[in-house]
């Protein structure tokens, strides 16, 4: 299996507003550096370059006044003579205007944003258009003819949506690519996420569509993190009702119980009959993942592999989530091996 991998990501290390203190995001440039280790040394296949794509593709799935305030964010932020991280701290919630976006950058920030766990530096976008071009990269390998392909993805971006921010993500990666896959040709594609999160980002950019099936396991977000999305009765709406698929998991998940989940998702997308699958790969499920509930071992993430195989389509997995850094290059390469051996 090939691996895409830009090193762009470093350019983002960033700060987030947590247990009411300011300090370094879980989500660090270390993480894509354990995995890509773990890649170079487990004999998963080579590692290529991604290439740069035009900014266009992005807005296939998100807005272009987002993708545009992504863009000048910093620039604007540090006109203002500030040279620390740009934090998001007021949101437009229930009925205040969101209709009409701030010419400030504070209200910008907040209007473009979920939480703060998204702050903007100097590199942040940099390494944000990277991350989303190595998905593109894969893709493009996949619809090559290829089997399957990793996008070592950095930053995340299953959080963000159409036009927001939040979790760590500011482009999704996983959605974009699944555009793309349509774009060229696609009829039927499948973005299944195992990471612990929700992905609330790519629900919301399909949720209306029945071209692609969203199906996602998570810790249940009546106790976790978004929250405020994930829950078993968002099945989708106009000609996507069906097309979404959440299964909320309690707190304390261990394999048997995930494994039940899983296989039962995994039914439903092989008779959807899909052209391709996208993975959002995050491995915050493990059991010593500094934020997260459930408790998978390393040696589960091969069971999960082998699993996700049984599909039978086109696979591409892409890097979300997973934050103990020591074990997130076992645990992501076991998920890519056990799925190569299965094949
Ligand atoms: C891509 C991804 O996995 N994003 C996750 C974002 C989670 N952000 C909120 C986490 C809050 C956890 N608070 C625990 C504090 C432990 N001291
Ligand atoms: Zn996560």
């Amino acid at each position: 299996m090939l691996t895409f991998y830009n090193p762009d990501h470093q350019l983002h290390h960033a700060s987030e507003l947590k247990d009411g203190k300011v300090s370094p995001c879980f989500e660090m440039p270390h993480r894509a550096d354990t995995i890509l280790e773990r890649v170079r040394h487990s004999g998963l296949g080579e590692i290529a370059r991604a290439t740069h794509y035009d900014s266009a593709r992005y807005a296939r799935v998100h807005s272009e006044r987002y993708v545009r305030f992504l863009e000048q964010a910093w620039q604007e932020w540090s006109a203002l003579g500030h040279q620390h991280d740009a934090l998001p701290l007021v949101w437009p919630v229930r009925d205040l205007r969101s209709d009409i976006e701030p010419e400030h950058i504070d209200g910008k920030l907040g209007f473009y944003a979920m939480d703060a766990g998204v702050a903007i530096t100097s590199g942040t976008w940099q390494a944000v258009r990277g991350s989303a071009d190595t998905a593109l990269s894969a893709m493009d390998h996949l619809l090559q003819g290829h089997d399957s392909a990793f996008a070592l993805c950095r930053p995340p971006g299953h959080h963000a949506a159409a036009e927001y921010m939040g979790g760590y993500c500011y482009l999704n990666n996983a959605a974009i690519a699944a555009q793309s896959c349509l774009d060229q040709g696609g009829k039927r594609v499948v973005v299944l996420d195992v990471d612990f999160h929700h992905g609330n980002g790519t629900q919301s950019i399909f949720y209306q569509r029945p071209d692609v099936l969203f199906v996602s396991l998570h810790g249940d977000p009546r106790r976790s993190y978004p929250y405020f999305s994930g829950h078993r009765d968002e099945t989708g709406s106009g000609a996507g009702v069906g097309f979404n698929l959440n299964y909320p998991l309690p707190h304390g998940t261990d394999w048997a119980a995930y494994a039940i989940a899983l296989q039962d998702a995994c039914q439903r997308i092989r008779a959807y009959q899909p052209d391709a699958v996208v993975i959002s790969l995050g491995v915050d499920t493990f059991e010593h993942d500094p934020i997260s509930h459930f408790r998978l071992a390393s040696p589960d993430y091969l069971r999960m592999g082998a699993s996700i195989a049984t599909i039978g389509a086109p696979t591409l997995f892409v890097m979300e989530g997973g934050y103990m850094v020591e074990e997130i290059g076992i645990n992501a390469v076991n998920v890519l091996q056990g799925f190569a051996d299965a094949r």
